[in-house]
């Protein structure tokens, strides 16, 4: 009874020590991702007075560049003002973000208001 009851904590330790491991593991995991952030591109393209994609989804930390292929200037500018907005983009000029806080932001060009674009930042 008494080995029985002892080979049960053991078990018990052992299954504990095994969670904690994982919970690092996981936390290392998702500490890599952030770094591996600048490795992954978030593309849009400004193209015949549209963003392409019109909707984006990035992970917190990742980098958002637009690059204007038109030969139109164009403006990138959230809608809540909750990123800060480019300069008016000749052809192939860039603009990058990094995504912050998770949640939905919608954007603008304040040249074309009608063109419109959505980004998805999720944890
Ligand atoms: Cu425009």
């Amino acid at each position: 009874m008494t080995t029985a009851t002892r080979r049960n904590k053991k078990i018990a330790i052992v299954c504990a020590v095994s969670f904690l491991n994982l919970s690092v593991f996981a936390l290392g995991g998702e500490m890599k991702d952030v770094d591996g952030a600048t490795g992954k591109q978030n593309r849009i393209e400004i193209k015949d007075f549209a963003f392409n994609p019109k909707t984006i989804t990035v992970k917190a930390g990742e980098k958002i560049t637009w690059i204007n292929r038109d030969e139109e200037p164009h403006t990138v500018v959230s809608v809540e003002k909750q990123f800060k907005k480019s300069t008016a983009l000749d052809t192939d000029q860039e603009f990058t973000i990094t995504a912050g806080t998770p949640g939905t932001y919608t954007y603008y060009c304040s040249v074309h208001p009608k063109m419109t674009g959505t980004i998805v930042v999720e944890k």
